[in-house]
């Protein structure tokens, strides 16, 4: 398979997704994640134990997001359920092996969502994470926002998703976002040590328990009521002036002007 915006390789049962869209920061564009759908496609039918995903080596930016310019326009939702950022995610959270995410440079938005569908992230000092829905005029969506809820905590959710300010590596780490947060020159040999070590383990036992833990994770009953309020909220937010606003912005390389409306 000849991919153009990642490459990937499978040594010692152990694969890599390399990010490799540098002149756009690896935005998620939907060419880019179909790419990265497939290679974990066929890296799982090639009986991979274990994949990692990265960016080249060297990046400032592990990836800056949703491609601003595929956002839908205002009246239809902007993360909806077979969004391809959203659909990766699904994928990573459901492919019956370990996918470890190593983090070199900084991580926004969707990016981080993606981030934290890996199963372990490790990091380097210039692995931050910045939420930039509120800063775009995105409403998000509730799987994503119960995702962080579940590793970070609501406190430190809101703030993230409030604030739209960078979260550091340190910081990472101390809240266990980040698994491991070691030295740049370590980070690849202390990333595949961990993932050979992984690969000695029982394949079936740990897809079985991280399955597991993915539907207990996600264990929240949502009655037709609530998901239907959750819904009408998110459709005020990507209706509204905001939204056309906050892409149009971002487009102009300008602040945007959010009048709440
Ligand atoms: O000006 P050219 O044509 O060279 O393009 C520039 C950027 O416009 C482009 N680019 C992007 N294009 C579309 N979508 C993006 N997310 C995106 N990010 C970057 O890539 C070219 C190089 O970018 P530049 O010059 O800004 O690079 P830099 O090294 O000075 O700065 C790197 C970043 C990551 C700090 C900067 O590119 C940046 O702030 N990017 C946007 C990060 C962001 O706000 N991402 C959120 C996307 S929206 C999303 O993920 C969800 C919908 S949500 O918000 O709900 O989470």
């Amino acid at each position: 398979m000849q991919y153009i915006y990642i490459t990937t390789q499978l040594k010692d049962e152990i694969g890599t997704i390399t990010l490799s869209n540098p002149k756009r920061r690896n935005a998620l564009s939907k060419s880019l994640v179909d790419e990265v759908i497939q290679a974990l496609d066929a890296l799982r039918k090639s009986k991979a134990r274990v994949i990692i995903l990265r960016a080249l080596a060297g990046s400032k930016v592990w990836s800056a997001g949703h491609e601003v310019t595929e956002l839908p326009l205002p009246r239809r939702d902007p993360l909806s359920y077979s969004d391809p950022l959203i659909t990766v995610l699904r994928e990573i959270q459901s492919i019956p092996l370990p996918v470890i995410a190593m983090i070199e440079g900084s991580v926004w938005g969707g990016a981080c969502d993606l981030a934290l569908s890996c199963d372990i992230l490790i990091g380097s000092p210039s692995a931050n994470f910045c939420m930039t829905p509120a800063k775009i005029g995105v409403p998000y969506n509730a799987s994503g926002i119960l995702h962080f809820i579940n590793i970070m905590g609501v406190n430190i959710a809101k703030e993230m998703f409030f604030s739209a300010q960078p979260m550091s590596a340190e910081k990472a780490e101390r809240l266990g976002i980040l698994n491991h947060l070691v030295p740049l020159k370590e980070l690849e040999e202390f990333t595949y040590a961990l993932a050979r070590q992984i690969a000695l383990n029982s394949p079936l036992s740990i897809s079985v328990i991280k399955e597991q833990i993915r539907l207990l994770a996600s264990a929240y009953p949502l009655s037709p009521n609530t998901f239907e309020r959750v819904q009408g909220l998110r459709r005020l937010v990507y209706d509204s002036e905001d939204y056309a606003e906050g892409i149009k912005a971002f487009l102009e390389k300008r602040p945007p002007e959010f009048k709440g409306e």
